[in-house]
C-alpha cells in the first residue's frame, strides 16, 4: 500500500471511528507511528508491564525446539515485526541446520520495519513487506518454492487485539494460505488477575497513558486535528465477560474538535471515551479450541510462570 492510500485508510477509520458511532473507538493499529513505536518500546521495560519479558523469556526457550518440527527448509515470516528483538533467537535456532534463511517482517509501521531490518540482517536475509498481515501471508504463500516451508511468527500477544470472534476468522484465513508442514507460531497473553493486568495497561510513570494519548497528537499532525491532549485522560478497564483489557481516551469536558483532515468534527460529552484498545487474555485451552477449529494441530506448548504467557508451535494438518 502506498503512504497517500495509508493515510486516507487513517481518515476513513478516524471519521467512522469518532462520529458515526454510539461508542467512539479507534483501531489500536494507529499508535504505532514513530513516537508510538517509541513509547511502546517504553512500555515493554516498564516493571508493571510483564508481558514482553515473558514473551521473551519463553521464546528463548522453545526456540531451539523449532528446527525439529520441519522437514523442508523453513521460511520465516513475522507479523508485526516490533522490533525484531525476539526474534533473534527464533532465527539463531533456524541458522543451525539453515544458514541461508530467509526472514519476510511484514508491519503496517514502516519505522517498526526498520528497526527490525537491522536488528536482524546479520542473521538472515531481511524483506520487509509494508502492508497488512493477510496481505503479506497471502503474497508468501504464492511465491514460496513447493519444498519450502513457511513459519509464521505472531508474537507477543498482538492476537489480543482482535476480538475471540475476530482472532478465530483471522486464523482461519491464515490458514487457508497454508500447506500441511507450514506452521504458526502464536504467542497469546494469559488471564490473570485483574490486580495484575490493570497497572500493565496504566503504569506509575504515566507512559502508557502517553501511549494512548498519542493518538489524538498523530491525528493533529497528520488530519490537523484540534485536539487539545490535556483535555483527554487515560483510562484502563478490564472487561470482565470478554477477558479483555480496554483502553479509552476518556474526555474531561464537553467539547468539539475539528478533524479537517477527515472532513469531520468530533463532539464529546464530559466523560465520553474513545475506545482505543481490547487486549484478550486467553486460556491455554481457549487457544487449543482456537486452533482446532481454524484446521491447526497443536504440537508444542511453552508457558512462563512469572507471568502467565504462552507459545504455541501449530501445525498445518
Ligand atoms: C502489543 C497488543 C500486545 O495489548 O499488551 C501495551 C499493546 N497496549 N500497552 C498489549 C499495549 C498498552 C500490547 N500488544
Amino acid at each position: 500500500m502506498t503512504a497517500a492510500a495509508l493515510a486516507n485508510e487513517f481518515a476513513i477509520d478516524v471519521r467512522a471511528g469518532l462520529t458515526e458511532r454510539a461508542q467512539k473507538a479507534l483501531p489500536p493499529k494507529y499508535f504505532y507511528d514513530g513516537m508510538g513505536s517509541a513509547l511502546f518500546e517504553a512500555i515493554t521495560l516498564l516493571p508493571e508491564y510483564g508481558l514482553t519479558r515473558a514473551d521473551e523469556r519463553v521464546v528463548r526457550r522453545c526456540a531451539p525446539e523449532l528446527p525439529g518440527w520441519f522437514r523442508n527448509e523453513v521460511v520465516v515470516a513475522e507479523l508485526g515485526s516490533g522490533s525484531g528483538r525476539k526474534t533473534r533467537s527464533i532465527l539463531e535456532a533456524l541458522r543451525v541446520c539453515q544458514p541461508a534463511l530467509d526472514y519476510y517482517a511484514i508491519d503496517v509501521s514502516r519505522t517498526a520495519l526498520e528497526a527490525c531490518r537491522s536488528e536482524l540482517a546479520a542473521l538472515a536475509r531481511v524483506s520487509p513487506l509494508e502492508c497488512t498481515y493477510l496481505q503479506g501471508v497471502r503474497h508468501l504463500a504464492a511465491c514460496r518454492q513447493p519444498h519450502q516451508s513457511l513459519l509464521i511468527l505472531f508474537l507477543g500477544s498482538t492476537i489480543g487485539n482482535f476480538t475471540k470472534a475476530g482472532a478465530a476468522r483471522f486464523l482461519a484465513d491464515i490458514r487457508a494460505q497454508l500447506q500441511p508442514d507450514d506452521g504458526l507460531l502464536l504467542g497469546a497473553d494469559l488471564v490473570k488477575a485483574p490486580a495484575i493486568l490493570l497497572p500493565a495497561y496504566d503504569d506509575a510513570l504515566g507512559v502508557t497513558a502517553a501511549f494512548n494519548l498519542n493518538l489524538l497528537v498523530r491525528m493533529n499532525r497528520e488530519l490537523g486535528a484540534c485536539f487539545e491532549p490535556r483535555s483527554f485522560r487515560h483510562m484502563a478497564i478490564w472487561n470482565e465477560r470478554e477477558s479483555a483489557i480496554e483502553m479509552h481516551l476518556c474526555s474531561v469536558a464537553k467539547q468539539e474538535v475539528a478533524i479537517p483532515g477527515a472532513g469531520c468534527v468530533a463532539a464529546f460529552r464530559e466523560g465520553e471515551t474513545i475506545w482505543t484498545e481490547a487486549s484478550h487474555k486467553y486460556t491455554a485451552a481457549g487457544l487449543r479450541e482456537m486452533a482446532g477449529a481454524a484446521g491447526f494441530q497443536v504440537s508444542g506448548e511453552w508457558t512462563d510462570a512469572r507471568w502467565p504467557f504462552v507459545e504455541t508451535l501449530w501445525l498445518a494438518e
